[in-house]
């Protein structure tokens, strides 16, 4: 209950704020209680990696810092919960790189198709000192980067035919993360790209508002888009990480030893979703296989490679400053 100033005589107020101040001194610090956004249901690798990152932080914090996560995007669709960390309403999340590309400039080139040739080679430049140069980037807007999830390769699928050549893509209406680089690489291969949240693009290839999406195996099975669309041809055409993001004023809030637990949990984490991620794969690969999923190879993927020279050429017209970091992000194989 609020008191009224005007109510109550100055000398009572005084030794009220007193003894407020010595229950405080009694008292452990108050036990921080995170929110944390996944976009991934229960039992995907990034949920259980999450899952375990929220148990190592309450356990060795000794319960002064207590992580739940929010699975399913019930928080709200992924630009959105950036937003809500980066202004601390959130506590935490796993973010894909892709949508972080209008917020955080220098992560659009994570965004850049055919950037990375091998997951492995995605791993090693964010465990190395470029992926602390994006966590410094992503720094500057509120959000502790500590850790980093792979994501496998990204593919198309649709409702109508195997994807062989950029000539298939013809006509074809692909939703995108919301990311206008996505825009770009969809046009240049003939096909019209619609940035939309993930949790509405079922339904959207459902009721034929879209003929295709891209993503990778474990997401397009648990996502169910494998029951409308059922050509999935291999272009892997992104590889994106993800980050383990902190709110900074979250992160702020905690003592030096809190923040080693909170930073090694999330290494941990990481470490743990990376090993998850190859058994998912297999185990997605098998369920949609098993739905009557036509899976094709592309024989020439060298020509979807190729027709990204506009994209590449426009961004780095757009962002000079950033051609750099391309550069070493190339010769770090
Ligand atoms: C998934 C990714 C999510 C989200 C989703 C999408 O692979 O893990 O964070 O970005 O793709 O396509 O929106």
């Amino acid at each position: 209950m609020r008191i009224r100033k005007s109510l109550v005589p100055n000398r009572f107020l005084h030794v009220a704020a007193v003894a407020g101040a010595l229950m405080t001194l009694a008292l452990p610090a108050q036990a921080e209680d995170w929110r944390g956004w996944n976009i991934h249901p229960p039992g995907y690798p990034n949920s259980v990696a999450l899952e375990t990152f929220a148990k190592e932080v309450t356990e060795k914090t000794e319960g002064r810092v207590s992580p739940r996560v929010y699975n399913n995007g019930v928080l709200g669709a992924q630009p959105d919960a950036i937003m809500q960390v980066r202004s601390g309403a959130l506590d935490f999340a796993n973010f894909n790189m892709g949508p972080m590309g209008p917020i955080v400039p220098a992560t659009n080139v994570l965004s850049l198709p055919f950037i990375f040739n091998s997951v492995d080679h995605m791993y090693k430049v964010m465990d190395g000192e470029i992926g602390q140069r994006f966590a410094e980037e992503l720094e500057k807007k509120n959000l502790i980067a500590l850790s980093w999830f792979g994501s496998g390769a990204r593919s198309f699928y649709n409702t109508k035919h195997p994807i062989e050549t950029p000539e298939d893509m013809q006509g074809l209406k692909f939703r995108v993360m919301n990311n206008d680089i996505y825009v770009d690489m969809t046009d240049v291969l003939g096909g019209n790209a619609t940035p939309m949240a993930y949790g509405e693009v079922y339904q959207s290839l459902k009721t034929g508002v879209l003929d295709g999406a891209e993503n990778n195996y474990p997401s397009y099975e648990s996502s169910g888009h494998y029951e409308v669309a059922k050509y999935y041809s291999l272009t892997e055409h992104l590889i994106i990480p993800e980050c383990v993001c902190i709110a900074k004023s979250s992160w702020e809030e905690l003592s030096d030893k809190d923040q080693k637990i909170v930073r090694q949990a999330a290494i941990d984490a990481a470490e743990m979703q990376r090993k998850l991620w190859a058994d998912r794969v297999e185990a997605s690969r098998d369920i949609v296989l098993e739905a009557g999923v036509k899976i094709n190879e592309v024989d020439d993927k060298k020509a979807f490679q190729n027709s990204m020279k506009p994209v590449y050429e426009e961004f780095i017209a757009e962002n000079p400053d950033l051609e750099s970091l391309i550069n070493d992000i190339q010769k770090a194989k």
